[in-house]
């Protein structure tokens, strides 16, 4: 039992430490947990929230440390299978000294991507109070997708809000119409969806915050809440009742690695409408968790505790 629970696929992440070389030519590596999914769980377990993750490992080194990792941020196992048949999948990053890294995955018929919706039978869903899911999990497999499917139909049932990252990962897609339909077709079924403004560009084609937040309004009749995410420019929020909200960024001093930001906005949204936030404050927590991301080179391993994300928020409304 537990206050949260999302879904996907959890990698072990090979971070470059070598900055501005090629993955080719790279040979210091730092192993982490990544996985856009499970970054959100790390997020949320962190500030403080029970959190339960759906996913498969396989019986192999990467998914021992998975499951370690998980153990070591208490996010809750109980519905995570496991099986011999197939690998955990693995990533590897670039490390840049400006701009995004370039990643490679090692992912393709991983132990995830067959999950069974079988697998969810077991999940109760009595003190759940939110459920964040991603277009990456779906776009694994025609099984990951009939699985997430499932799950939506079970959250519906049992009236479980859920945020929706549409979190785009082309070199999972057979085509690009292929993602653009069915996340869109997706995000319809969610109450809150978070998109970024690239990816909003490529799911409606405009990069005008209002217009991208209009059409998933429009999109779904169960969304109440739009979020666009602007990078350090911070997010524009629009509501089902044509509310509209600017919330601004956090200046860093340095960027060390970008991925994770989303996943950490995420999380800090999320245990913003679990704390009982207002929709503004809870982007404004989102964006300081995103801030506390991309100062460390893993995916989640710059998360803020309370306590860090307390005196740095409050150190900054000082300024
Ligand atoms: O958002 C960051 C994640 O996406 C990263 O940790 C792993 O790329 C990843 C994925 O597809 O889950």
């Amino acid at each position: 039992m537990s206050e949260f629970l999302t879904i996907g696929e959890p990698m072990a992440l090979f971070a470059s430490q070598d900055e501005d070389v090629t993955l080719r030519d790279a040979t210091h590596f730092q192993k982490f947990l990544a996985g856009a999914e499970v970054n959100v769980a790390v997020g949320v377990s962190r500030l403080g929230h029970s959190v339960e993750y759906v996913t498969q490992l396989g019986e192999d080194p990467m998914g021992d440390y998975i499951k370690d990792q998980l153990h070591q941020n208490q996010i809750g196992t109980n519905y995570i299978s496991t099986t011999a048949d197939y690998l955990t999948g693995f990533q590897m990053k670039e490390k840049v000294s400006a701009g995004d890294p370039n990643t490679f995955y090692f992912r393709r018929g991983s132990a995830a991507s067959h999950l069974a919706a079988s697998a969810l039978d077991k999940i109760d869903f009595s003190e759940l109070k939110l459920a964040h899911l991603t277009g990456i999990f779906p776009g694994t497999s025609d099984e990951a997708l009939a699985t997430f499917k499932a799950l939506v139909a079970k959250l519906k049932a049992n009236h479980i809000q859920t945020t929706f990252d549409p979190n785009l990962r082309p070199q999972l897609w057979e085509s690009r119409e292929k993602m653009v339909t069915t996340i869109n077709s997706l995000a319809a079924d969610a109450e809150i969806i978070l998109p970024g403004i690239n990816e909003g560009e490529v799911l409606m084609g405009s990069r005008d915050p209002e217009a991208i937040a209009d059409f998933f309004l429009a999109n779904g009749e169960t969304t109440q809440t739009v979020v666009v995410k602007l990078g350090a420019k911070g997010a524009f929020l629009k509501t089902k009742s044509g509310r509209t909200y600017s919330v601004p960024g956090y200046k860093v001093s340095k960027v060390v690695d970008t991925v994770g930001a989303g996943d950490g906005f995420a999380a800090g949204f999320i245990t913003g409408r679990l704390d009982g936030l207002s929709i503004e404050a809870s982007a404004l927590r989102g964006n300081a968790v995103g801030s506390f991301a991309v100062q460390a080179p893993g995916d989640n391993d710059g998360y803020p505790t309370p306590d860090e994300l307390e005196s740095f928020m409050t150190a900054y409304a000082r300024l």
